[in-house]
């Protein structure tokens, strides 16, 4: 059979099902990552399923969101990652390696592999030919202890990339030109295969930037080949012995093909508050500029800040204007500062920030009130930077370097600046010593565990009967953000009964004190919601934190993937409107009641939910596998997994 990219990874990774398109498949996960934010719970979760050792070929833990250390939690929290993964044989790197997923592809990522990451852009890795997913925490933890990875046999997009990108014109603009595309909803389930005679013409970490944001279409991971691009590219980092040549037979089928010329693309922003929300820089041209920061996993690149530094190299920051610059890795800052260009970038006046996830989460740099601000990262949703009515624009690191020299939105083509083409380096600084490897001494390493430091809540199994009151009645394109910010609660992480208490903080503050009192009163708390709920982060404390609270149902239009795969592994059943029009007879406060809850969904059956108010029946979908069913019954995965 011809395969394409997809097919030939998965199928040589498959352990439990059949290859047929939205069946459940299992596979196997060759590589792990973890990040600060997610980590602790993951770690936390592997402990509890009673785990000894890690069973795949390669797991890291990186810190890289938190890194702040505003008090004494984050510390905790740093000194808990480091002793659980020197006990488990976990590679740990140190806060300042760098952002996870630039340090993942400058020094692991292998193609032809198989990668889980409990973050959202763990897809980055599809620059050099993983398919890399992003994941929960616990889905992260099983696969560290050697389980299959669960999801549906994907449907695949075949992009077909023409010509060649014009100077000032950058793969961040591919990425928003595909978010133009596909949209930011309605992408569950598929697979991006890049292909045609424009890949060879990009550079791994530029098609890097294009797979980072297959996240925010929603699709699972987009995935690039493996050529002499790739080969290149990894012997510069000293490990050509992990090529292997990657690319789909003649003939490959795909579900869908979208072509794209190079050539015609134009520089791009993503307006507020979506990242789907495309507008050409032309259009927004003379708009004034607050703020402009540049980094991110998505763009932090050498080359993107190389290209930043000999844009803004004898020139200076607008007055108006404050920059931040974090480079991605320690390896980026250590290579511009042997290269000159940090100089150039302090030259202009720009506030250089630790390589870390920093001001992309909201963690600091937040804009003023109502404020501009220029990004070159990937997520614009409203009150992420940390203030709530600032105008978050996402743009090309050239992009961004023009504004910042401006004050204004300005077409990079049109700045009157000779471009700077800048060229792959033949060999970067490998310096590996911010990681701990494990070793056999290291293994009996006393786990540290701070005040921080919380046991992962637990849940009782699915009650028999539903006795529901919707406590939040919300519209499209919830994200993640929306139920579980980020950004200054961070720190709570490690802490669900604390952290629960800012679940819905930006739209609803009581929330957490209703659920509470109606969870002590005996009742069931219900979320209702219209499309593509769980948009965005794989932060699985916007599942466990609403779990904790009380909550046993979202109904909903529809869902995003890793989301309600979080809902089903923390015991709350996602569901969804028969008939979409239902979503607009319920009213937040109306009671929802199942009397049959538990057996249709262990036996399978149509969900039919009582509105007591209005006097309807909702009839909902859930389709779930066996698999799941059972994980859902037992009330989430944990409980499945220890047989409690
Ligand atoms: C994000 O970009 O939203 C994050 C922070 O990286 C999240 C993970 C988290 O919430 O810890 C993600 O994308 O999964
Ligand atoms: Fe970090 Fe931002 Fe990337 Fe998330 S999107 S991993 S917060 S840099």
């Amino acid at each position: 059979m011809r395969q394409n990219i997809v097919e030939k990874i998965l199928a040589s990774h498959l352990k439990d099902g059949t290859f047929v398109k939205g069946s459940e498949i299992g596979i196997r996960i060759d590589q792990t990552l973890t990040q600060d934010a997610t980590g602790t719970m993951a770690y936390l979760q592997f402990e509890a399923m009673g785990l000894k050792a890690i069973k795949t070929d390669l797991s890291v833990s990186y810190v890289d969101h938190n890194t702040v250390q505003v008090g004494f939690e984050n510390a905790d929290d740093h000194k808990y990652l480091q002793t659980v993964a020197a006990c488990y044989g976990v590679v740990f790197s140190r806060p300042g390696n760098g952002i996870c997923h630039q340090v993942h592809l400058e020094r692991f990522g292998k193609p032809g592999t198989t990668l889980l990451g409990s973050d959202s852009h763990t897809p980055t890795g599809g620059g050099i030919g993983q398919i890399a997913v992003g994941a929960g925490g616990l889905d992260v933890a099983a696969a560290m202890g050697g389980g299959n990875f669960y999801m549906n046999c994907p449907r695949v997009y075949l992009v077909n990339l023409y010509g060649e990108l014009k100077p000032w014109i950058s793969a961040k603009d591919v990425a928003l030109k595909m978010l133009e595309i596909l949209t930011t909803k309605g992408n569950v389930g598929v697979m991006l295969e890049y292909g045609g005679p424009g890949v060879k013409k990009l550079s791994v970490p530029q098609r890097a930037t294009i797979a980072n944001m297959g996240a925010e279409m929603g699709v699972t991971c987009s995935v690039f080949p493996s050529d002499s691009v790739t080969k290149k590219f990894l012997k510069a980092q000293g490990r050509e012995a992990d090529w292997t040549e990657l690319k789909a037979d003649r003939g490959a089928k795909y579900d869908r093909v979208i072509d794209l010329d190079l050539s015609l693309l134009e520089p791009l922003a993503a307006a507020p508050h979506s990242p789907g929300n495309i507008k050409k820089i032309a259009e927004l041209q003379g708009g004034a500029v607050d703020q402009v920061c540049i980094g991110s996993c998505t763009n932090s690149s050498f080359r993107d800040m190389m290209t930043v530094a000999a844009i803004l190299k004898g020139r200076k920051v607008h007055p108006s204007v404050s920059l931040g610059i974090a480079p991605g890795s320690r390896q980026v800052l250590q290579m511009l500062a042997r290269k000159g260009a940090l100089a150039d970038l302090l030259d202009s006046g720009a506030r250089v920030l630790e390589s870390a996830c920093g001001f992309c989460i909201g963690n600091h740099f937040s804009p003023k009130s109502g404020g501009v601000s220029l990004r070159t990262s990937n997520r614009n949703f409203e009150a992420r930077s940390g203030t709530r009515d600032a105008q978050v624009y996402l743009v090309s690191p050239e992009a961004a370097a023009v504004a910042a020299l401006s004050g204004r939105f300005t077409d990079p083509r049109k700045a009157g600046i000779e471009y700077p083409d800048i060229e792959e380096p033949a060999s970067f600084i490998a310096d590996d010593s911010m990681f701990i490897k494990p070793s056999p001494e290291l293994r009996s390493t006393e786990v540290f565990r701070g005040p921080n430091i919380g046991k992962p809540p637990k849940n009782g199994p699915m009650p028999e009967k539903l006795d529901g009151t919707v406590m939040i009645h919300v519209g499209d394109k919830i994200t993640t953000d929306h139920i579980m910010p980020a950004g200054s609660r961070l720190k709570y992480r490690s802490n669900v009964p604390k952290y629960a208490q800012f679940v819905f903080e930006n739209l609803d503050p009581e929330f957490h004190k209703r659920c509470l009192e109606n969870k002590a009163a005996g009742g069931h708390n219900v979320i209702v919601a219209g499309e593509s709920y769980g948009q965005g982060s794989s932060r699985e404390h916007a599942a466990m934190c609403p779990m904790y609270l009380g909550v046993k149902a979202v109904v909903a239009r529809s869902f995003e993937r890793i989301h309600a795969a979080n809902l089903i592994n923390f015991g709350i059943a996602p569901l969804v409107f028969k008939n979409a029009a239902d979503y607009g007879s319920i009213k937040a406060g109306d009671k929802l009641t199942c009397p049959d809850w538990r057996t249709a969904f262990a036996e399978g059956k149509p969900v039919v939910l009582r509105n007591g108010r209005a006097g309807t029946a909702i009839e909902c979908v859930c389709a779930l596998s066996g698999r799941q069913r059972t994980i859902l019954t037992a009330g989430g995965l944990l409980n499945h997994t220890t047989g409690k």
